[in-house]
Formats: C-alpha cells, structure tokens, sequence
C-alpha cells in the first residue's frame, strides 16, 4: 500500500518531469568512442537487426536477451515488458481491443489489444558489444568462489586489470557527456562527491522497480576490495545524500530502500545500487550484494576489513575469473 501511495506521489508530484525524463533519454545514444550522438526518436536502429541467438529469456521476468548484428556491429538486445501501471488503468480499459478467447460459466479470458502508447516494450541495445558483454547476457551455470586477499592479489586484480568492461560510458556521465538531463542528484566533492542518477535497468515509470546508481567522483577504488576507513566519509555521504535525494525526488523513504554494492562487479568503478526493498532486483542475492550499512561498520571497526577478509561470490561457467580460479587450483 505505502508503495503505491508513493506511486501515486510521485505521479502527481512531477508527471512532466518524469516523461520529460524518459523523452530525453530516448534521445541520447553513445556511439562507443566516449561521445554521445543525439538520435531522432523516431529512427529506428534495430530495423536491421540480424538474430544470431538468444542468450536467454524467461517467461516469468518476460525478457529476452538477443545477440546479432546491427550494421555489421555486434550487438546485444535486451527486450523487456514493463509493469502495468495503477495510472493507466482507465486508459487501458477503455481504449483497448478485447477478443474473447474463451468462456466458461463466470469465467472468460481475452486478448487485449492496448493502445499504442501502453504497449511499450522496453529496449537496452550494446553496439559495439564485445564477447564479454555477450557472455554476460548469456544463461549459464554459476559456481560459488571463495577468495581471500592474496587470492584477491594474484588471481583477481591481474585479471580485471587485463579484462574488465570499459568505463567509459561512467566516466560520461561524471564529465555531463550523456545522461546529464537524467541526474537526479551530484555532489561535485572530487573526494566525497558522487553522481546519482537512475540505472539503466529501470524506465522510471513507477517506483514499484525504482533502481538508481551513485556513482563515485573518486576514479581510484575499483570495488569493495579497495575500500579502506578512509573512504568512510565518501561513503557516509553517499548513503546519506542519496536516500534523501530519493525521498526527496520519488517519495520513497530510507526503510524502503536496498542500498548495496555488488562483488564482484560487471564495472569496476565505485558505484552504489539503490533499488526498492520490495523488488527483487537481479543481483541482490547475499552471495552478490554487500548493504552499504554493513560496509560502512565493517570499516569502522577495521580499517583493514576488506583487506583481510575471505569474500564470496558467484562466477558462471564463461567468465575467465572462473577459468583462473580453477587454473590455480582454488576450485
Ligand atoms: P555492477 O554491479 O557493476 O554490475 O553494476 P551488474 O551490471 O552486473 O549489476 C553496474 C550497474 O550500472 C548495473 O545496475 C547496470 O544496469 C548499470 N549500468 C550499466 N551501464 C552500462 C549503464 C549506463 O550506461 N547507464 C546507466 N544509467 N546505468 C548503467
């Protein structure tokens, strides 16, 4: 209920801010050289889209997850059915088709026929996509690994030095070269400042789902295993800042709100995951996700807490960590 009153809240609070949002956001397109194109909504870039294969999909989050070509290009295509909205309900009753498709005593099921602009589906394209992006959209076997610090040392840090996804598109946002007109909140503290702004995962269309990311100012911590006490006010200050930039913004309190890092990440630059307490957001399972409260202690009863400790984490069959892991004999 506080949820969709929230809903409700922030619907009537910025209606036109938020399609304004999403509007904008259509139109903003990275071309892959750390620029961003501007592109007619109206154009269509998958009309040529050549399918190679489905990495995966499932019935039940209604995506799927498509590798092939665009133009030459490699290309991963994520298509995905967004949540029914409370608000437009009234519109979708009335202004829909309806075909019977079959009926039984006090029972009858339909096809229903929406309006264009409820049938939306949303669409996530990585052009060029390397054969780590494919790999990550791929459904694979996943295996639990423990590494401590020196594995840490001699396994993790040379592989992601040599392997990890490119940045580019974070170092975009924190120099305003694309998704400018979708920050939520910055702090520009080059020590202490972050950008929070939301994750690419969520439409922003109903806060059932909400996901945003802070993302560090800081260039120089690539995950939790560089954490040390002395980032303890760059965090503070994130945790603090965010959750009420987001109350602030969306309406959402503190005690609805799942504020985690990921280990291991996909992008190895600080960032913060903010997603709703009550959505069950792919990778916030406790092999993945570290709350950003526990952090926050952990370093202040040791400053040396990542440092020192075994981590945990999932790898899936592809990933080359696993292969590195297994080479050494740690799995
Ligand atoms: P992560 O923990 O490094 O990895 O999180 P994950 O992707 O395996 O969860 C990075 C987060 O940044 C994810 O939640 C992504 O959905 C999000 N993200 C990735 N990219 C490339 C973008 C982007 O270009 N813009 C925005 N706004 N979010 C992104």
């Amino acid at each position: 209920m506080a949820d969709s009153a929230a809903k409700r809240e922030i619907d009537r609070a910025e209606p036109e801010n938020i399609s304004l949002r999403v509007k904008r956001s259509k139109a903003n397109d990275y071309n892959g050289r750390g620029e961003v194109e501007r592109e007619s909504e109206s154009e269509n870039i998958l009309y040529g889209f050549k399918t190679s294969k489905v990495l995966s999909d499932s019935a039940r989050e209604k995506n799927i997850f498509v590798h092939g070509q665009l133009a030459d290009k490699e290309a991963v295509v994520i298509l995905e059915k967004t949540p029914i909205r409370e608000d437009t309900l009234a519109d979708l009753f009335s202004g829909s088709r309806l075909k019977l498709e079959m009926r039984n005593d006090i029972y009858s099921t339909y096809r229903l026929q929406a309006p264009h602009h409820l049938n939306e589906i949303k669409t996530t394209v990585v052009c060029p996509a390397t054969e780590k992006h494919v790999k990550k959209y791929q459904r694979q076997e996943s295996f639990l690994v423990e590494e401590t610090w020196e594995d840490y040392q001699s396994i993790t840090l040379p592989f992601i030095k040599q392997q990890s996804f490119s940045v580019q598109w974070v170092y975009n946002i924190l120099e305003k070269k694309a998704e400018a007109d979708r920050i939520v909140y910055e702090d520009p503290d080059p020590k202490v400042g972050f950008v929070l702004l939301p994750d690419f995962k969520w439409d922003q269309k109903q806060v059932d789902d909400l996901y945003l990311i802070a993302i560090a100012r800081h260039r120089d911590i690539r995950s939790l295993r560089d954490l040390k006490s002395e980032h303890l006010p760059l965090l503070q200050n994130i945790f603090k800042k965010g959750k009420e930039a987001i109350m602030q913004r969306y309406n959402v309190p503190a005690s609805k709100l799942r504020v985690y890092l990921h280990y291991q990440p996909s992008y190895y630059h600080l960032h913060v995951h903010f997603t709703n307490l009550s959505y069950e957001a792919l990778g916030c399972g406790v092999e993945r996700a570290h709350l950003l409260a526990d952090v926050i202690q952990n370093l202040q009863s040791d400053s040396q807490y990542y440092k020192t400790r075994t981590l945990y984490f999932p790898l899936r069959a592809e990933d080359g960590l696993l292969s590195k892991f297994k080479e050494t004999g740690r799995l």
